[in-house]
């Protein structure tokens, strides 16, 4: 490479987004400074960067979310841009200004354009005058139970009630009538007030069981907007997505042109730059509404990646050096179909309870059109104080089953010993029925895993699990176990996960 497009990026994130950013760096050749709590001196990520700096205690507030601190490290230690990945800063808006203040570039779009999309009500009426489809209700701010009322007759019940600094789908709220609409109001309020330090509420109708489709779209600052087609994630639990997948089951070419073009418009109006998500509802009758815009890169980038051939976090530094969008992105197109797993941190049998504990074993599976995106490896730790996920596991196939076979086939090589996943669980979601039938509704996980019962593993799985186990121990003299690791055996922590001897209920 004959030019280096920063000096060096400072990568404001931990985990596996920030091993992944890193990589980008590591290919354009730029120097990567990690920045790392007290919790996480020894996490990959730190290991991964060129230079790490540490930057406070655990907790997010006085680490990953101090912007005071971070822009010190990037001034002091020569960085001319941030990469804030997702989560932690990187929707906050005083970030990409406290970057501009100190004459850092922010790997990511203008703060105006954070601020628009970050407020639901102030983003519909945008949309909506610009000829996007929203979904029927308020366009204001609600201020007398009187106009909540008539919006909800108009709309027609059941209504949906969400704050305006929400997103994510906290403090939402669903009416059925108009008996409870008062009460409902005052305590999304609450909520909201709690949530966001802002009581602003609105409704809209209430879509039942919807579609949960995002397009990516990337704009230059040289005037061009274009969509990378769309990403399914509507098997999520509790609003947080597990499966994503693309091209969506739902979409015909048709529907997907008018979509991506609705997507390019949204980020054109809002004065969009670098790499973002339009997400939208579905509904049953195939209409599609704005919900909102997402102005970072999203975990589950890396099924567009499998799919167009696109390198996003590549793109995203080069827009951010001023480069026009790429040629070949341009022309880029759908390819066979990818799947994401995500890794989590989890007890999936027991209520989805946070797993924590050192890594023991560690082993990804690998083969053509398998990608693991992780910031976890052998003796890692895991703690209580981040977000649970481990990895990300990335399959693409030349078509939808098979991309779900290879899925299955790779999740049952992931070994993961001495904390429990959702890796299991990832397994029956992808082997029922009404996933491989394309039946991905927002409600998948409710309708159908909710009494799920464990079978006895099968024997050949078993034999892996024990296989992998006994690759761990190094020849040794004595008759005494080899594995010193903390001194906790694997055989404790392989538990149901690994042999899955449960009773079915
Ligand atoms: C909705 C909706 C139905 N009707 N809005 C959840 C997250 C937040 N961004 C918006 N969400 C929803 N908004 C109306 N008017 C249903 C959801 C919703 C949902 C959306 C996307 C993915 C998963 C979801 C799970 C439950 C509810």
């Amino acid at each position: 490479m004959s030019h280096r497009l920063f000096k060096k990026i400072l990568v404001a994130n931990r985990g596996e987004i920030a091993v992944r950013v890193m990589n980008a760096c590591k290919i354009l050749d730029i120097p990567a400074l990690a920045v790392y709590s007290t919790a996480d001196k020894d996490a990959v990520h730190v290991h991964t960067a060129n230079e790490a700096v540490e930057i406070g205690p655990p907790s997010p507030r006085e680490s990953y979310l101090n912007i005071d601190r971070i822009i010190d490290v990037a001034v002091g230690n020569n960085c001319d841009a941030i990469h804030p990945g997702y989560g932690f800063l990187s929707e906050n808006p005083l970030f990409p200004e406290a970057c501009h203040k100190a004459g850092i570039t922010f790997i990511g779009p203008p703060s105006d354009a954070m601020k628009l999309l970050g407020n639901k009500i102030q983003s519909r009426i945008k949309m909506s005058t610009a000829g996007v489809p929203i979904i029927p209700g308020m366009k204001t701010a609600g201020v007398d139970i009187e106009m909540f009322e008539k919006a909800a007759e108009s709309a027609g019940y059941p209504i949906l009630i969400k704050a305006a600094a929400g997103g994510g789908g906290k403090g939402m709220r669903v009416v059925q009538s108009k008996e409870e609409l008062q009460s409902s109001v005052e305590a999304a309020m609450r909520e909201a007030k709690n949530a966001f330090n802002d009581d602003t509420v609105y409704l809209e109708k209430y879509i039942e069981n919807p579609r949960h489709i995002e397009f990516q779209v990337i704009a230059d600052n040289h005037g061009n907007a274009i969509h990378l087609f769309e990403r399914e994630c509507s098997v999520q639990r509790r609003h947080q997505k597990i499966i994503e997948e693309t091209p969506s089951t739902a979409l015909t070419p048709a529907l997907r042109a008018q979509m991506g073009s609705a997507a390019v418009r949204v980020a054109t109006i809002a004065g969009y730059r670098n790499a973002g998500t339009v997400e939208f509802l579905l509904d049953k009758n195939g209409s599609f509404y704005f919900l909102e815009m997402n102005t970072r890169i999203q975990v589950e980038h890396p099924v567009t990646e499998m799919t167009t051939g696109a390198d996003l976090v590549i793109e995203q530094i080069r827009i951010a050096a001023n480069e026009k969008i790429s040629d070949y992105l341009i022309k880029a197109s759908q390819r066979g179909h990818a799947i994401e797993c995500r890794i989590y941190a989890e007890d999936a049998e027991n209520n989805f309870l946070p797993s924590s504990g050192e890594i023991l074993y560690y082993e990804e599976p690998v083969g053509p059109g398998i990608r693991v995106d992780s910031g976890i490896t052998k003796g890692s730790v895991i703690g209580v104080d981040y977000d649970p996920i481990l990895a990300k596991l990335i399959v693409h196939a030349p078509t939808r089953d098979l991309a779900i076979s290879k899925m299955i086939c790779a999740l049952k090589d992931y070994k993961i010993l001495g904390i429990k996943t959702s890796r299991r669980f990832l397994i029956d979601a992808l082997n029922h029925p009404e996933f491989k039938a394309g039946k991905t509704y927002t409600n998948f996980i409710e309708k159908n895993m909710a009494d799920r019962a464990l079978d006895i593993e099968p024997a050949l799985e078993l034999a892996a699990a024990v296989s992998s186990v006994a690759m761990m121990k190094k020849p040794q003299a004595s008759g005494a176990s080899s594995v010193k690791s903390k001194g906790i055996s694997p055989w404790q922590t392989i538990g149901s996960w690994e042999i899955g001897m449960r009773i079915p209920k």
